[in-house]
């Protein structure tokens, strides 16, 4: 099994991103955890020293399967699915611009690009459906950019108290359906199955070949191992469906990074 854990590259609110602060310190931190790979969370590619962290990942021999984009959301109110045409044609360009980033983090495959909050919520005054047209019509304008780079995009289904659009993953197959495109598929996260999906095992095995990338957190959003999900099965029912891909730790930092991914690691690796 391969693993990584969230890093975000600049100062964010959001509370699972299991590493903040010194870039530095945190990749070699990793590193020498165990891990083979850092999703990175990046708000805005502009906003980063690419050069640098490219240099970083490539000294303490990590991969890149994966670039967060929530803080887009987070951070700036940014979301295909605002009022607003000049709000959603810049979180368009926004993901649009993370593409040359998974390029250069490329390993066997350029890293997904994750459409998790950046989709938005369902604002007051604008239908569901109309946000449904305008989330379709984004990502297939950002899966066709993306596409003829090898580069694929995964939509994360997630809770309901976060947001009211593609909670769980059969209206992530829906979706898939709608979008059209073969480089779009789903990001899964036990945390918000654990929420959403009737029976999380079914889910994945009817996801399939969709899965393009894996978060993992417990129950509680603690480390894996801190609550009460059954990863064995979990996980047994993901490598059943072929899935390849990095199994990717998003978790509180509790009772702080360091230790919650020193946990994770050991209890994951027990699994495999
Ligand atoms: C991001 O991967 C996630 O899981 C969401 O909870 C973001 O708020
Ligand atoms: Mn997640």
């Amino acid at each position: 099994m391969k693993l990584s854990i969230v890093l975000s590259t600049q100062p964010a609110k959001f509370q699972a991103a299991t590493f903040k602060g010194d870039l530095e310190t945190n990749l070699a931190r990793i590193a020498s955890l165990g891990y083979d790979g850092v999703e990175l969370a990046i708000r805005d590619p502009r906003l980063v020293d690419l050069d640098d962290l490219e240099r970083l990942i490539r000294k303490h021999n990590l991969v890149v399967p994966a670039l967060g984009t929530g803080q887009a959301w987070g951070e700036e109110g940014l979301s295909f699915t605002d009022p607003d045409p000049a709000v959603r044609r810049a979180a368009i360009e926004r993901i649009k611009s993370h593409v040359p980033v998974a390029i250069r983090f490329k390993a066997e495959r350029p890293a997904v690009i994750i459409i998790g909050l950046v989709r938005g919520i369902v604002k007051p005054g604008v239908d569901h459906a109309q946000a449904m047209d305008w989330l379709i019509e984004a990502l297939r304008e950002c899966s066709e950019t993306a596409r003829p780079h090898g580069i694929r995009l995964a939509l994360e289904p997630i809770n309901r108290y976060e947001t009211t659009l593609i909670n769980n993953a059969a209206q992530g197959l829906e979706l898939i359906e709608r979008v059209g495109a073969d480089n779009f598929g789903l990001l899964l996260d036990t945390f918000h199955m654990n929420i959403e999906e009737p029976n999380i095992e079914d889910s994945i095995q009817q996801t399939g070949e969709r899965i393009f990338h894996f978060h993992v957190a417990d129950s509680n959003r603690w480390y894996p191992g801190a609550g009460h999900l059954d990863f064995n099965s979990v996980l047994k029912a993901l490598f059943a469906t072929g899935y390849a891909g990095f199994v990717s730790g998003e978790f509180m930092p509790m009772p702080d990074a360091t230790t919650g991914a020193q946990k994770a690691i050991e209890y994951l690796r027990a699994k495999t």
